[in-house]
């Protein structure tokens, strides 16, 4: 009967997220709401990649369906989106105390030769309810009370971490549900592959440039490194978080800050890889410290393996004594 019972036991992500929010008395159910909202945008996405909606339209629609279906949960007070040049104030009647930064179709550019794409969350929440500003959203990333992805691709999966460890769920078409698939995901301390753009090789600063020499030709005799880079940053962190090793975006003499936003691609991916026990540098600081000045800043970013991620902050510590 245990296969039965495993069969009838089914723990969806409402389910598990009710279960770990029961353990805070002064819940009331608000967060499960918001998060129950994201998983319709989430789900209204797949469905649309997997009919071939083509991007251009995709990009616009996502972004649409999401605003919406945050705004109508009635949780949300100010959202910040990657399409959007401003922040949304949502309305005082439908306020709550969530504010919610996302980029709803991140590599979207990937959509028309079926890469997979992925939509890209974090959750800070207000301490009343003030009329709400862009300070309640330029906090830094360890502020977030949850963030997390919902990745395109063969399956639709969707990695979400409360600020408890991070945990994997499947959609299942036939239920409409996500249903847990990967409990407690633990990145590998250390990695055997790394991920960044080469073809920018030629602006990147000296740490970065050693730290992917090593990769290639390790001086302790250590086999190489594999190098894996999709450019779709869902992808590239999701296989990161599963199989260990580095993903990187550094600043680079064309573009000082790099090229990651900070709000929806570098604090939700750094939050998601300190709770999996791995880290996430800027070149300068551990990520989640960052304070943003704007709502669309970007960042350098360094994430991955815990032992992986020393090696380059040691490289930056050294090329920092010298100056
Ligand atoms: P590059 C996609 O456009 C994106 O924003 C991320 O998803 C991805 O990691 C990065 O840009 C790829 O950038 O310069 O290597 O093409």
């Amino acid at each position: 009967h245990a296969a039965d019972a495993h069969r009838t036991d089914l723990m969806t992500i409402t389910r598990f997220v009710l279960n770990e929010q029961s353990k805070y008395p002064e819940s009331r159910g608000d967060f499960t709401i918001l998060l129950n909202h994201i998983v319709l945008g989430c789900k209204f996405v797949c469905s649309s990649v997997n009919k071939g909606e083509e991007q251009k339209k995709l990009d616009v629609l996502s972004n649409e369906v999401f605003i919406k279906a945050l705004v109508s949960s009635g949780r949300t007070c100010i959202l910040v989106s990657e399409e959007d040049e401003d922040a949304i104030i949502v309305e005082p009647s439908k306020r709550g105390r969530y504010c919610v930064v996302f980029d709803p179709l991140d590599g979207s550019s990937n959509i028309d030769c079926g890469v997979s794409i992925g939509t890209i969350f974090g959750i800070y929440m207000v301490k009343d309810d003030h009329e709400p500003t862009l300070a309640d959203v330029l906090q830094p990333g360890k502020q977030m009370v949850a963030a997390g992805y919902c990745m395109y691709g063969s399956s639709c999966t969707l990695v979400l971490s409360t600020g408890k460890g991070v945990n994997g769920f499947t959609l299942d078409p036939s239920l409409g549900e996500f249903i847990l698939t990967h409990p407690d995901i633990r990145i590998p301390k250390k990695g055997k592959i790394y991920s960044i753009n080469e073809g920018n090789a030629k602006n990147w600063d000296g740490p970065t440039a050693k730290y992917v020499e090593n990769c290639k030709f390790p001086k302790d005799g250590s086999p190489s490194k594999s190098l894996r880079y999709i450019g779709s940053m869902v992808a590239d962190v999701h296989r990161t978080l599963l199989y260990g090793g580095t993903f990187m975006y550094p600043a680079d003499k064309k573009s000082p800050s790099g090229k990651l936003r900070v709000l929806y691609e570098v604090f939700p991916m750094s939050f998601l890889m300190e709770n999996a026990g791995g880290q996430a540098f800027t070149g300068k600081q551990r990520a989640l410290d960052l304070v943003p000045t704007k709502i669309h800043d970007r960042s350098p970013i360094f994430l991955g393996s815990y032992d992986d991620i020393e090696e380059i902050k040691a490289l930056y510590a050294a090329e920092g004594k010298k100056e």
